[in-house]
């Protein structure tokens, strides 16, 4: 049973960003997207889950982008937001995308997306915004229909994948809904993959415990931006090879593992969160740029180190970003060593 695991690049004026419940005004900054991509590429992703907030927000596309991500990276892409009708579809099929997600017309043109759903197969799942019991739309800025219905009707289509978004916790950090998501799972002969609220290596575990039961894999998201764990041990986890208990990261690391404190120092243009403004939302990269304080630099451990996670340059967990007083807990949180085998 293989279980996926999504890293997200949700995409804003054509940044990475991070939005709690979905509100523009929430979102964290994480410099480029086609950076974003490239860095989980590095660290092992097969598949990327791409969102297109300003198709979903309906304030024009990233087209040319998402091509440009999927023609730089390779990697499979789940593309999302703003496929809603016959020209949004083909513009997104055409940027080289595995697949694509329809929300908002799944339920405002039901005869539209049974009729994609059924003609193009693999190549189309649902994403299921969950509001309550009913489907948010636009953007998430209203809800409508019954979720139960749409599940019904698509199941019924032929829809082959859910990918199931619990709006009200998503970007929380307060963990997966694995009731919400089992439910779908056992309604529908199609396969889930859940959103939203993934904070820890144990929700992964929890969810990649359901494959069997037709949880397909998982988002992440936010978690992943603010290093709560890495690609690479989420990976681990996914493929079995790394199991609980899991070590929880230490309050120093979570506080050291803001980017906006410290950025990655071997990637100049990697991801800085910082909080997004309307300006900034509009503006050019550059307003989120945070410069590394001179005193982390001089504290930065030698990268060489020799553990494997912790060595490797290119792994999310760089040690560099960690202060030396808590370097030895920092490793042992990243390790996807025999001990956790
Ligand atoms: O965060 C949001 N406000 C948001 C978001 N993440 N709004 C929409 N979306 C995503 C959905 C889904 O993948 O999770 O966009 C897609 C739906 O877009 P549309 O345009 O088909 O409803």
């Amino acid at each position: 049973m293989t279980f996926t695991i999504f890293p997200a690049v949700d995409i804003l004026k054509g940044r990475a960003v991070q939005l709690v419940r979905g509100q523009a005004s929430s979102a964290k900054v994480f410099g480029s997207a086609v950076e974003a991509a490239r860095r989980w590429k590095r660290q092992g992703a097969a598949w990327l889950h791409l969102v297109d907030l300003d198709a979903a927000f309906g304030k024009g596309n990233n087209a040319s982008l998402v091509s440009e991500i999927i023609a730089t990276t390779g990697l499979n892409v789940e593309l999302t937001g703003g496929i809603r009708d016959e020209p949004s579809l083909q513009r997104a099929l055409a940027t080289g995308c595995a697949r694509v997600n329809i929300g908002t017309a799944a339920v405002k043109r039901p005869d539209w997306t049974d009729e994609v759903v059924a003609s193009y197969g693999e190549r189309i799942a649902v994403a299921l915004d969950v509001r309550g019991e009913s489907l948010a739309t636009h953007g998430w800025t209203s809800a409508s229909g019954s979720m139960w219905e749409v599940v019904d009707r698509l199941t019924a289509a032929g829809c082959r994948r859910f990918v199931v978004t619990d709006t009200e916790v998503d970007g929380t950090l307060s963990g997966a809904n694995v009731d919400l998501l089992l439910k779908v799972a056992e309604r529908t002969s199609a396969q889930v993959v859940a959103s939203g609220g993934v904070a820890s290596l144990d929700d992964v575990y929890a969810l990649a415990q359901a494959a069997d039961r037709g949880i397909e894999g998982v988002i992440v998201g936010s978690a992943l931006y603010l290093k709560k764990f890495t690609l690479k041990q989420a990976l681990a986890v996914a493929a079995g090879t790394m199991k609980p208990p899991f070590r929880p990261t230490s309050p120093d690391l979570e506080v050291v593992a803001d980017p906006a404190d410290v950025p990655d120092t071997d990637q100049p243009d990697t991801p800085i969160a910082a909080e997004a403004t309307d300006a900034d939302i509009t503006d050019t990269a550059e307003a989120t740029q945070v410069d590394v304080p001179d005193a982390i630099e001089a504290a930065t451990p030698d990268p060489q180190e020799p553990d494997g996670v912790a060595a490797d340059s290119e792994s999310d967990g760089h040690p560099s970003r960690v202060v030396p007083t808590r370097k030895d807990e920092y490793e042992r949180s990243l390790q996807v060593g025999d001990d956790q085998a």
